[in-house]
């Protein structure tokens, strides 16, 4: 039995038991009464704030037929006019998924992070890396699902790569929570391409969480993170005082303060918390990827030699743990001198697994003269997708090599 999460209202399923849609294009089959549009009253409620009615005209929702202890069908014919539809679609809020969404297992990923920490450009370039060289040694193959996913990420892709624009600021996440970026990771299994591979769908929001307008807006983005296997925290350095000093000095442009990071994971543990995802010692259950993004700011302030500088290598198509747990030690010894360890110390009071990253998506800072455009040379991203894949491991998605002896477990 396979098990789904709703991409738009987070509700837990079992895929048989997702509704169909029928088309209700006008035709019918043998005789049978062609479908119309009705007035889709769950999901008006729930999306069509604002929208026509004429938006909330859709095809008529049917239940699969039962049977036990067989894979649901990809397709399943109407009970009324007879015509086959592909249209699966959620029972709490009736949003349609895309094609195939309930074949395969849902892994929510959280990308969170306070503005400009460099969340959008960092899920652009992972999506992009991991289409391509990340996911090589995986043998992995990510496909976005669905129209929607399919248009927005090209847009998103040929803007950064081609365009060599920045992503434009996120909307809040009332409007963005509207579009999930969908994807499915394959995994070809071992030698055995051909009797299929496992497969995992994954879900991204970018959202900006704070500036939350409605009550209505905050609630969703808890659900949101609630729902989430992981989430990786964005955290964006020139936030802390001591590298924004040394940058001033080099007369760098530097980001409005926000909150600071340990108050940003405090916050996130207590909303977290509040929805139940804590052990019976009140730490928090999901795991916690913390990232500081933009690592290429930092590559002056690095000793020769610091695993932050280097990519990581996966030989084998196994996540490499010791290579893990070195970038982890190293982020938080630098962490240490920069905020005198406050971030860690919060995320060892709130979290039960967290491991600290240090990634950059564009490999440079953005031109001096052009702030909103990536840099000449396009995205050369340096250890973008280890925060994500290390999530992927820990829920077994992936392989990972344990370093062999003398290495501790990092948390
Ligand atoms: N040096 C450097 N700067 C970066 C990098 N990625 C993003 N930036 C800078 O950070 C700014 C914000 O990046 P975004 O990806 O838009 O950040 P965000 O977190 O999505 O911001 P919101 O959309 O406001 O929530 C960009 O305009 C760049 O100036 C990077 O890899 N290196
Ligand atoms: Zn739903
Ligand atoms: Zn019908």
């Amino acid at each position: 039995m396979t098990d789904v999460v709703c991409p738009y209202c987070f509700t837990r399923d079992r895929s048989s038991r997702l509704l169909f849609r029928c088309l209700a294009q006008g035709s019918r089959v043998r005789g049978a009464a062609p479908c119309g549009a009705e007035y889709d009253e769950v999901w008006a409620a729930f999306a069509n704030h604002g929208g026509s009615r004429h938006t909330a005209m859709r095809g008529p929702l049917f239940a699969p037929a039962r049977r036990i202890g067989r894979p649901p069908r990809l397709r399943e014919e109407c009970p009324n006019c007879g015509v086959a539809t592909p249209v699966r679609v959620c029972r709490t809020c009736h949003s349609d998924l895309p094609n195939d969404y309930g074949d395969q297992p849902t892994r929510i990923i959280a990308l969170v992070g306070p503005k400009t920490a460099g969340k959008s450009t960092a899920m652009t370039v992972l999506l992009h890396e991991l289409r391509g060289a990340a996911g090589r040694p995986f043998r992995a193959t990510l496909t976005p699902m669905g129209a929607a996913t399919q248009s927005r990420f090209k847009e998103l892709e040929d803007d950064l790569y081609d365009g060599l624009r920045l992503p434009a600021p996120t909307q809040s996440a009332a409007m963005s929570f509207n579009d999930p970026l969908i994807f499915r990771l394959s995994l070809e299994r071992d030698g055995l391409a051909r009797r299929g591979s496992r497969a995992t769908t994954l879900v991204f929001f970018d959202a900006a969480g704070e500036n939350l307008a409605s009550a209505e807006a905050m609630d969703r983005y808890t659900a949101y993170l609630a729902a989430a296997d992981g989430i990786i925290l964005m955290v964006d350095p020139l936030q802390l005082r001591s590298v924004r000093d040394s940058l001033a000095d080099l007369g760098r442009r530097l980001p409005d303060l926000e909150a600071p990071p340990d108050q940003i994971a405090a916050d996130l543990a207590a909303q977290l918390r509040g929805h139940r995802r804590r052990d019976r010692h009140g730490l928090v259950s999901t795991p916690l990827a913390v990232a500081l993004t933009k690592s290429d700011e930092l590559l002056g302030q690095l000793h020769p030699g610091s695993p932050i500088a280097r990519a990581a290598r996966h030989d084998g198509g196994e996540l490499d743990e010791a290579d893990r747990i070195a970038v982890h030690e190293e982020v938080r010894a630098l962490l240490a001198q920069w905020d005198g360890g406050a971030l860690h110390a919060q995320l060892s009071a709130d979290f039960r697994t967290f491991s600290l990253f240090a990634l950059s998506a564009l490999g440079a800072p953005p031109p001096d003269d052009a702030p909103a455009d990536a840099p000449g040379q396009g995205p050369q991203p340096l250890r973008v997708a280890d925060p994500l894949l290390w999530l992927l491991g820990r829920h077994g998605v992936l392989k990972v090599r344990r370093p062999k002896s003398g290495a501790q477990e990092a948390q």
